[in-house]
């Protein structure tokens, strides 16, 4: 195709399609023009900046040498992807990215046939990648399959049990390692240290020898571009790397924003890769917007913005956030007591533990992306006397949960787990939501389950939680600012097992797990003005249940409710289990359960999302009412 030169060439690219038709030599003004459609894009809807700006080149030039849908694309995380979106018939639906109706903020089978695989956790591509490419030749196609991942997300175990199976099954895969020299934070680890080592040229080969290589490897008919390519970007085709002792053919670094590297490279691994081959790219994360380049996170994710000095917006808030009452109750407690230890797994502000790091730099593990990892970690430090808080989103611990079982719980050793982001994360979707934690910990035998009901719970439960040394113990809290209590100097040693009662009614009783609570303050309200009188209590503990109070409750109400922002099969479970077993179900109580709704709920705001699910004050009268059997209240208040 020959571009009209009046018009932005991104206008003319609906699909892939139409990008292979254009001359190499207008992929810059392409990649300009992608890079200020997606910065304009994310100044309005806010999300993942920094990866996206740092693959554009690298996505054009994907789409551009390989037959995306029928060759297979799988990013890793899937936060990259923007750029992506926009090239893949999805542009007009940019600026509704990661919002209700709108476009997943990550890859999704579900919105186009051009995401092959869904993600938003890290790692996975390349087992994803490796069954697809298995699957390609078990049926006889000759399709492509690329795994795009991050230095970042190479740390994880997941990552190297793919890249051992690929290199034994010597499957036709293409991992596409994009080395910008960032996770969330600075990486860590060996393994980082040893990427930074390849790119700085250390370990390379001479112009003979690399064409020598490629030419034993993928035969005669190579590009001679190829070879000048490599070499101008101080990269080398290099020898006996850890990634071709794993057997795979191993190419770069090149540099990943030069079309004149990148093409290529790729046309020849297209035209000539065998079996698998890992292509090291070093991209620049936020590249080419001064404010993300500039920032110390490269803009990972971001609010709304200006778009002129990068400056995000920030509401006002009224309460600190759930993580930084975390951070600072950890660290004042980690002052009293020199044996606690913090870790992270490449959330260290996210989690807040970079506040803890910031004064006990010895006493602050970031291990990566490695959650499994960090769980058997904290186990060994359990095992030596230390107190470790393993620190993770709820939705990240899903991953080291056998190691919770197996590592923690049955040796009983006192890992402490502070679980943020637990319950509905809005924009984020169902990915990231926090909804298992409580389902899952709560099974295992001899686990404390705590969830805090406001910022001043969360430091008691910090305090307890570093008290606590008889097992494993966990506390959960959501996204987001508190309500704004008045907090204690200190966190209070909370008993185990003990709830509270917030405010004493007599026909129906509101049991609380964790933040609901305002909202079960504000619908009893609404209910004893209906004349019920209500009854709210805090359980605190899903785990062990306080008995004794929900037995006094459900002897002494007509109705009762349990209200968790969690999955069926958590708290409410577990009081209807106890419910159960004691016969307090056979006494005419009606018991109902309010949780998470038993499917996936896509990003919208939180406030929605608590709407949908029933969790507000208005979904907790509609449910009294229902269990009543009355659609509003009899007018004479009384319970039929
Ligand atoms: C299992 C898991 N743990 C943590 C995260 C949170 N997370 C999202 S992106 C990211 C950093 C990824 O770094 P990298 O792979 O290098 O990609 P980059 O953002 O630098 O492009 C992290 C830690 C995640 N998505 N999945």
């Amino acid at each position: 195709m020959t571009p009209k030169l009046d018009t932005p060439l991104l206008d003319q690219i609906a699909y892939p399609a139409d990008l292979r038709d254009l001359d190499d030599r207008v992929l810059p003004q392409l990649a300009r023009e992608l890079r200020d459609e997606m910065i304009d894009a994310v100044s309005v809807t806010g999300g993942h900046l920094g990866a996206g700006l740092g693959v554009v080149e690298l996505t054009i030039a994907i789409h551009k040498v390989f037959n995306t849908p029928e060759d297979r694309l799988i990013f890793d995380v899937g936060h990259q992807c923007y750029p992506h979106k926009i090239l893949t018939g999805r542009r007009d639906r940019i600026r509704t990215l990661r919002q209700e109706h709108g476009l997943s903020g990550f890859t999704k089978r579900a919105e186009s046939e051009y995401d092959p695989f869904g993600a938003a956790h890290s790692s996975t591509s390349i087992s994803a990648g490796l069954g697809m490419a298995v699957a390609a030749e078990l049926g006889q196609t000759d399709r492509k399959v690329l795994a795009v991942i991050g230095d970042g997300a190479m740390s994880a175990g997941m990552a190297f049990e793919a890249l051992n199976n690929a290199g034994a099954l010597d499957a036709r895969l293409i991992v596409i390692l994009n080395d910008n020299d960032m996770s969330i934070a600075p990486p860590t680890g060996a393994m980082s240290a040893y990427l930074a080592r390849l790119a700085s040229g250390r370990t390379y080969m001479g112009m003979r020898e690399i064409g020598k290589k490629l030419t034993a490897y993928l035969g005669k008919n190579i590009d001679r571009a190829i070879t000048r390519a490599v070499e101008h970007a101080r990269g080398y085709v290099t020898g006996g790397t850890m990634f071709e002792e794993m057997g795979f053919y191993h190419i770069g670094p090149i540099d990943g924003h030069s079309f004149d590297h990148l093409l290529p490279v790729l046309r020849n691994v297209r035209d000539n890769a065998k079996g698998p081959v890992l292509i090291h790219v070093v991209t620049q994360k936020g590249k080419g917007y001064a404010p993300a380049e500039a920032a110390a996170d490269k803009y990972h994710a971001v609010n709304k913005f200006d778009v002129i000095d990068g400056t995000q917006a920030k509401a006002k808030p009224n309460a600190p956030s759930y993580t930084a009452v975390f951070a600072e109750a950890l660290v004042e407690e980690a002052r009293h007591d020199e044996k606690i230890v913090g870790i992270t797994a490449a959330m260290p502000s996210g989690t807040g533990l970079d506040k803890l790091q910031a004064l006990y730099p010895e006493r602050t593990f970031d291990v990566g992306i490695a959650e499994q990892h960090a769980v058997t970690f904290a186990a060994g430090l359990a095992a030596e006397g230390y107190k470790p808080f393993c620190a993770l989103y709820s939705t990240f611990l899903q991953r080291g949960y056998d190691q919770v079982v197996h590592d923690v719980a049955i040796q009983g050793l006192p890992v402490r787990f502070p679980i943020d982001r637990a319950g509905f994360v809005g924009a984020d979707g169902p990915t990231h939501a926090g909804s298992f934690d409580t389902g899952f910990l709560a099974s295992l035998p001899g686990f404390v389950v705590m969830a805090a009901a406001d910022e001043a719970e969360l430091k008691h439960m910090v305090r307890t939680a570093a008290a606590y040394d008889a097992g494993p113990i966990s506390f959960r809290y959501p996204r987001g600012e508190g309500v704004g209590v008045q907090m204690p100097e200190r966190g209070e040693i909370l008993e185990i097992g003990k709830g509270r009662i917030i405010k004493e009614g007599t026909k129906v009783a509101l049991l609380s797990f964790g933040t609901r609570l305002a909202e079960c303050l504000v619908a009893a309200e609404d209910l004893d003005a209906a004349g019920l009188s209500t009854t709210v209590a805090d359980a605190r503990f899903a785990k062990p249940l306080d008995v004794e109070m929900i037995r006094q409750l459900a002897r002494h109400h007509a109705v009762l409710i349990t209200v968790e922002e969690g999955a069926v099969g958590g708290f409410g479970s577990q009081v209807l289990h106890m419910l159960a077993n004691e016969g307090l179900l056979d006494t005419g109580l009606k018991v109902r359960s309010l949780a998470l709704p038993d499917l996936w709920m896509d990003q919208a705001k939180p406030e929605v999302m608590y709407e949908k699910a029933g969790l507000d004050a208005k979904g907790i009268v509609a449910t009294v009412f229902a269990a009543l059997s009355c659609d509003t209240l009899p007018q004479d208040g009384r319970l039929r």
